[in-house]
């Protein structure tokens, strides 16, 4: 039964909508039911009347109608039914008490909405049926296990400290997978995607007050609510995605490894971090720079003392391969000498108060005011202030505190400041609404917030460098970030729970459409010891974005900070990461291109098996790699679940048949990682930075027991040419056939992207005692150079030149 002071709702008439769908109206308020091609259905509903729709300001693509028509069903409902190339849905709406149901062809109950309620201070309500065994994954920045069932989730973009079971923190993606294990409609588990559009606060309480179901509650607006068939994981993200949006291909050099801390503050203090990670041989990209590189704290300047030179600085950097990323607040000092602050004041474009004055709100820099990101001028502004910094040579750039975070007090100990109270903004500070004119309370679209600030920098970026692909990170986001920035976890602790909460928060947020995602490696707050340091650069180098960070006052956080021992895993943890940039790089154009993260959990490469849907301390990099990151202080052995198929231990070819628990030995230096049977992983010899030319361009590492299908994607890793069909795709293929005879494919490379003639190596992993190789059926010779074939521990490796055109390689066992 709703609270007393919720009405619920029951649907008055029906009448076709202006395009395609149902217009509903109904006792307190009007609604509109919609069925996209690609099947996936929209609800809205509002009280009083429906609002404009301001998802195409938020530059969300426009929802397709696909012009089904409604049709009646028995007891005054209606129905819509659109089937096409892209997707297809049948919808039933009842009447009296208003539901939804979504149905696929089969007639399996994808999704059943009721109980649509309005409360008088503008709450709305609406239910989803939570049949029993279904589970609810993604929900964006959250804490907890991978499945939310039973938990009481909030979205309310807020800065606060990253630990077990805190809710809500600084992004709000109210975007969840509903996942039906086989059995439950059929077969095949079944997973479909919920995205409730509302800027403002929401609440998901995800069947724990009720187990039957997930109650959906938003504070204003009304309820937006979509939902995307699968049947796969990766079908709803395609589609979810394709809605919110995608993130743009990076820079190569942004999956390298970023090396930061709050803060290097000093031109001297970066030149010999730079020399240290060359010296010591960390392979690192890119170096950040916190808020002490600005004249106190104000955006967009540098402190003259500190750095008073930033272009030469950057330029000495860069010519040993080192990016900076610079980090841009969006609280700019009151201070009516200073350039930014004067002209946003002249512009009118601050946040205001309800009555006209700037918010009372203190940051770094003292005094600060908030432009309103919502107004495209003032994105437009706010991007243009970022020539300066990247004429200065600045690569990227980093979005703090946009949740927006602030105080309403702090103390000052001479030149360090500490929050005292934080600042409530949400009682008086107004904002445009997305894409209105209107003035609605802060609280309306708070969410938006970190998505706009984030928005406006990616386009500042893509205005002073138009050939350049941007890198964007930011803490607060809404759905859709991924389209503007890649997201960090903020502020995490260096504690043993805090790198196993990295794990599942990083799989939730990749489930949510936020492919482009990392924690602090090493954690944030907190002191870290060598062996928890270790641990998390073995996972942590396997992050999406994988940077090391560390606050202010605390210990430095760099490898050699832990002693010889961990400073030499690191260097292989983050020398792995540089030899399987081919294959994370295809990951991120697989991203791009369809929406499916490389991180993913286990049942989503293997939805049907129960057993790896509980699996949420493991993490499959792509289609190919289990990562088993050891997780457990002064653990030596690595209890997991290998899926069925055939697994390979990437260290020592050790080869195991799943489905299967087993135990593997984990010394400090081994995070265990398997290759799923048949797999081939391009990757290429190691190097300090993905700008260094490898020695070994192209090796293709092959692993047998099974067959796959994927491709090689190449391009120049910096420029937006890519989009222009700059591209070079080279099909692989795995067939291991029956006796052991196992067969890799190359296709003729495809593209306009040249790549000159190059030395390759393919490596047969376990390859036990091959008897021959042929080389495009003709057998190769046992020798050293190119082409030829060699025996080492157990593989095969062949070398042979690369001139793009097919190739076949085929291995032949011992009889
Ligand atoms: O109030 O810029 O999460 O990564 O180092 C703290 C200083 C502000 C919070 C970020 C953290 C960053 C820090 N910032």
């Amino acid at each position: 039964m709703p609270e007393p002071e919720f009405r619920e709702e029951s649907v008055l008439g029906f009448e076709p909508g202006p395009a395609g769908g149902v217009a509903l109206r109904l006792e307190a308020a009007r609604g509109s039911v919609a069925l996209a091609r690609d099947g996936s259905v929209r609800l809205r509903v509002a009280a009083g009347s429906l609002p404009a729709d301001a998802s195409e300001a938020l530059g969300f693509a426009r929802f397709e109608s696909s012009g089904a028509e409604p049709f009646a069903l028995d007891e005054g409902g209606v129905g819509l039914a659109f089937s096409g190339p892209e997707g297809e849905a049948r919808v039933e709406v009842d009447a009296d008490p208003f539901a939804l149901r979504v149905r696929d062809r089969a007639g399996n109950v994808l999704a059943s909405l009721s109980h649509l309620a309005f409360a008088a201070d503008g709450r709305a309500r609406i239910a989803l049926a939570a049949p029993v065994g279904q589970r609810f994954h993604g929900f964006g920045e959250k804490t907890g296990p991978l499945d939310q069932r039973g938990r009481v989730l909030r979205m309310r973009n807020r800065d606060h400290p990253v630990w077990d079971d805190v809710d809500p923190l600084y992004a709000s993606i109210p975007f969840f997978l509903a996942v039906s294990p086989p059995t439950l409609l059929g077969d095949e588990s079944i997973a479909t995607g919920v995205f409730l559009d509302a800027h403002g606060p929401s609440r998901f309480d995800v069947a724990a007050s009720d187990r039957t179901r997930v109650a959906i509650e938003t504070a204003t607006g009304g309820i937006d609510l979509t939902i995307f068939p699968g049947p796969r994981p990766a079908d709803v993200l395609r589609r979810f995605t394709a809605r919110v949006g995608r993130t743009p291909l990076p820079p190569r050099w942004a999956l390298g490894h970023h090396q930061s801390r709050w803060s290097y503050g000093s031109e001297a203090d970066v030149r010999a971090l730079a020399a240290e990670l060359r010296r010591r041989r960390i392979p690192t990209d890119a170096i950040h720079l916190d808020i002490d590189y600005m004249q106190g704290f104000r955006v967009f300047t540098w402190d003259a003392r500190r750095f008073p030179d930033p272009a030469r600085l950057l330029r000495e950097l860069g010519a040993k391969g080192f990016r900076v990323v610079a980090i841009v607040d969006p609280g700019v000092k009151v201070d009516p000498t200073y350039e930014v602050f004067r002209d946003g004041m002249a512009r009118g474009f601050f946040c205001r108060e309800r009555d006209g004055g700037l918010p009372s709100l203190r940051v770094w820099p003292g005094d600060a005011a908030l432009p309103d990101f919502n107004r495209a001028e003032v994105r437009a502004w706010w991007g243009g202030l970022h020539r300066a910094l990247v004429d200065a040579g600045v690569a990227g750039v980093w979005n703090d505190m946009n949740e927006p975070a602030g105080w309403s007090r702090d103390v000052r100990l001479g030149r360090f400041l500490l929050p005292y109270r934080a600042q409530d903004l949400s009682r008086t500070l107004q904002a445009p609404a997305a894409g209105g004119d209107a003035r609605v309370p802060h609280e309306h679209v708070r969410n938006l917030y970190g998505h706009q600030h984030s928005r406006a920098t990616r386009e500042g970026l893509e205005t002073a460098r138009p050939e350049r692909r941007p890198f964007v990170l930011s803490r607060s986001g809404y759905a859709g970030i991924q389209r503007h920035a890649a997201l960090w976890t903020g502020d995490t602790w260096s504690t043993w729970p805090g790198l196993r909460l990295s794990v599942r928060m990083l799989l939730q947020l990749s489930l949510s459409g936020v492919p482009f995602c990392g924690a602090d490696i090493g954690g944030f707050a907190g002191v870290c010891t060598p062996e928890l340091f270790a641990r998390w650069m073995q996972i942590g180098a396997l992050y999406p974005f994988a940077r090391t960070h560390s606050m202010w006052l605390k210990p430095r956080q760099e490898p050699w900070r832990f002693g010889a021992r961990v400073e030499a895993i690191s260097r292989a943890a983050l020398g792995l990461r540089m030899r399987l940039l081919p294959y994370l790089y295809g990951l991120f154009h697989e991203a791009a291109a369809c929406g499916t993260p490389p991180w993913r959990p286990l049942f989503f490469e293997f939805p049907d098996d129960p057993e790896a849907a509980r699996v949420d301390d493991q993490v499959m990099l792509g289609p190919s790699l289990l990562l088993a990151p050891v997780l457990e202080r002064g653990a030596r052995r690595r209890a997991l679940y290998l899926p069925a198929g055939s697994w390979i231990s990437l260290d020592d070819d050790a080869r195991f048949a799943g489905p299967r628990r087993i135990e593997v030995e984990a010394p400090l230096e081994r995070m265990p990682i398997f290759v799923r049977g048949g797999a081939v992983i391009p990757t290429q010899s190691a190097v300090q930075h993905t700008g260094e030319a490898p020695d070994e361009p192209l090796v293709l590492e092959v692993f047998p027991g099974g067959d796959s299908t994927g491709f090689l994607i190449e391009d120049d890793g910096e420029t937006t040419a890519h989009s222009r069909g700059a591209v070079a795709r080279t099909s692989l293929r795995v067939r291991d056939r029956a006796g052991g005879r196992l067969r890799l494919e190359l296709g003729a490379r495809q593209g306009a992207f040249a790549i000159a003639r190059r030395p390759a190596r393919v490596v047969f992993h376990a390859a036990g005692s091959a008897r021959a190789v042929l080389l495009d059926a003709l057998p190769l010779e046992e020798a050293a150079g190119a082409p030829g074939f060699q025996r080492r521990d157990g593989r095969v490796e062949v070398r042979f030149e690369d001139d793009g055109g097919a190739r076949s390689l085929e291995l032949e066992p011992a009889p």
